[in-house]
């Protein structure tokens, strides 16, 4: 198969944003933008260990996926890559790729290309995206990103080899070609492998949980469960691992075919993208107060990375999640049995995983957002565990964040706690008193079913609660978003108290790498009262167009508020600070915005 070097130009705009680059499919569709970003990330790592390699090419199979998957393995031939691992179709997860590029078979890969837009909506007019993930299986730090940008902007030829170069991603096999090596002119071998897009992933999520424990869970008659795919690649994960695996009806899974606009949704998981779910968890707004709902929801975003979690008629905030996992972890999930090395969490994630980590007495770390910033920390041995509030959770078996993962480790606890786990509570009181729980390894443990609320109000009562919320205002004008961050900016050291709030520290936050020594700048604007409580403020860089203020309000109540306050409605027990928040900002007056686009 010969190779061909087709000249091009530069095409502004291509620089990575907080997960990669995401535009609109019209944009992708221009001549030689999605070529001009592959042939910048080949040429911006080093040929010599790009020779030979293998590289996983993969996506949540939105809208252009199988086009573009076509269009990056012809490029890889001609760029003197050995082998490429396609899942099934063109679909895998992103920590499914992950997973995949840090050990398939006892084997790795160099890196991959993920294609996804993840949580924005799919389909013609929708978005698109790529990102590139190094051999940790982790997004390229930015020193890489920084590289490939630079590399768009100077671009004048990339390889790609002839169009006979095809393979049918819709079925399982290995396919060998021999390819015109660009430089050389020789000819090498090139094998592209379309592989099932589960088998290792799930593979490696046995040896983290205890398949037999949350078998038994999820076979209790009086324990349901929904899980909403939201049409996202998640789909085949959950009807494999759920139903397949672990005897879940196959009616828990809801919206898991994926298809290539997400149904039309915005795959998004959370309580305002998520409808289908939230109705069917009893949390609408039409919702009846007394119908039968099921007790454990899960939702996953487009390409299964991000996470929300409710019970009966109540929602977990991702803050609360990522705590709650890292408080039962040594006990409820077998991957952590000796422990945890040490946490972390996005800057303006709660600091409800801070109290844990101190109770447990390990390092929490507090990084910019973007799950990038995690993996030095994991690769280093020094964090297990970790999470932001935009319904992102994972831990350091693969290096991004893992949606199903989370739901598992969510059954996990629940199966921990409903005395389903060998040596878990049951056991300790079997022995202290005995008779007491006879029966506790019963299926899936007997009794009244221990349920997602209790959990979270037992951590409220032992480690106080951090409420929560953060308003977006999506597509707003760039220079009115401009305009409230330079506002905010002119603040910063200027303000000690609005109302009864009073301001320790303003700042804009600034990240130092504990392990590289890099450092990360302008990453976001932070109001930190004297209370505890926390305002911020920061652009979003994964949308494709105009800009989307997020704004983040923290206040904690400690335990012994007592139950009222501890339980108290959180929209109205973070009225005051949010109205703080918006006073700072001048946020309708800048925007014109009444009332912001999502609230979570
Ligand atoms: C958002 C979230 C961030 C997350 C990122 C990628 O970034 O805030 O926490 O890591 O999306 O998630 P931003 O810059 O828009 O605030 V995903 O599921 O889109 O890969
Ligand atoms: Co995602």
């Amino acid at each position: 198969i010969p190779v061909k070097v087709v000249p091009t130009k530069p095409i502004d705009g291509q620089k990575p944003g907080t997960s990669g680059l995401r535009k609109k499919v019209t944009v992708f569709q221009q001549e030689h933008y999605l070529e001009n970003f592959v042939q910048s990330s080949f040429d911006a790592l080093p040929s010599e260990s790009l020779t030979g390699s293998t590289l996983v090419v993969s996506g949540d199979g939105r809208y252009l996926t199988k086009p573009s998957v076509a269009k990056i393995v012809r490029m890889a031939a001609a760029n003197g890559v050995g082998k490429v691992w396609v899942g099934r179709g063109g679909l895998m997860s992103t920590p499914a790729v992950s997973a995949v590029i840090r050990n398939r078979h006892g084997g790795e890969a160099y890196g991959g290309f993920i294609l996804t837009a993840s949580h924005n909506p799919g389909g013609p007019h929708e978005d698109f995206g790529i990102k590139y993930n190094c051999g940790n299986g982790g997004p390229a730090p930015e020193k890489l990103t920084n590289q490939i940008y630079q590399n768009t902007t100077k671009i004048s030829q990339y390889f790609i080899a002839d169009e006979s170069l095809k393979v049918d991603i819709e079925k399982l096999g290995t396919s060998t070609f021999l390819v015109q090596h660009r430089d050389s002119g020789k000819f090498g071998q090139f094998t592209v492998e379309v592989i099932d897009e589960v088998e290792d992933y799930l593979k490696l999520l046995r040896k983290i949980y205890d398949f037999n424990a949350l078998s038994a869970l999820l076979r209790r008659p009086d324990f349901k469960f929904a899980f909403d795919g939201m049409h996202g690649v998640a789909g085949p994960y959950a009807k494999r691992i759920f139903v397949q695996e672990l005897g879940a009806p196959e009616s828990c899974c809801l919206n898991c075919d994926p298809k290539e606009d997400f149904g039309g949704g915005h795959p998004d998981p959370n309580l305002t993208y998520a409808h289908h779910l939230v109705d069917t968890m009893g949390l609408g707004e039409h919702s009846s107060a007394t119908a039968e709902v099921p007790a454990f929801g899960a939702a996953c975003d487009g390409d299964a990375d991000r996470n929300m979690i409710l019970g009966a008629r109540f929602f977990v905030t991702p803050s609360d999640s990522v705590a709650i996992i890292a408080a039962n972890a040594k006990e409820a999930i077998p991957y952590f049995r000796s422990g945890l090395k040490g946490v972390a969490r996005s800057m303006p994630t709660s600091a409800a995983l801070d109290r844990v980590a101190e109770a447990k007495g390990v390092k929490c770390y507090e990084v910019p957002t973007g799950w990038k910033f995690f993996g030095n920390l994991m690769d280093d041995g020094r964090c297990s565990l970790c999470g932001e509030e935009s319904f992102g959770t994972g831990s350091d078996h693969v290096r991004e964040k893992d949606g199903l993962w989370a739901v598992l480790a969510w059954l996990s606890i629940l199966a921990y706690r409903n005395g389903a786990k060998k040596e878990g509570l049951g056991d300790k009181l079997a022995k202290i008193a005995p008779g007491l729980h006879a029966g506790h390894k019963h299926e899936g443990g007997s009794g009244k079913l221990v349920i997602v609320e209790e959990i979270v109000k037992e951590h409220w009562a032992k480690y106080g609660r951090n409420f929560y919320t953060r308003y977006d205002y999506e597509n707003v004008e760039s220079a009115k978003a401009d305009k409230v961050i330079s506002t905010l900016k002119s603040k910063i050291g200027e303000i000690t108290q609005v109302r009864h709030f009073v301001i320790d520290k303003s700042d804009e936050f600034s990240y130092t790498d504990p392990v590289d020594g890099s450092i990360s700048a302008n990453q976001g604007i932070r109001f930190l009262f004297s209370d505890g409580s926390r305002v911020i403020f920061r652009l979003s860089g994964t949308g494709s167009s105009g800009a989307t203020i997020r704004m983040y309000v923290e206040q904690y109540v400690a335990p012994d508020a007592g139950p009222e306050k501890l339980h108290a409605d959180a929209a109205k027990a973070l009225e005051p600070l949010v109205n703080v928040a918006l006073t700072l900002s001048k946020m309708k007056e800048l925007t014109g915005r009444e009332k912001p686009t999502v609230i979570t």
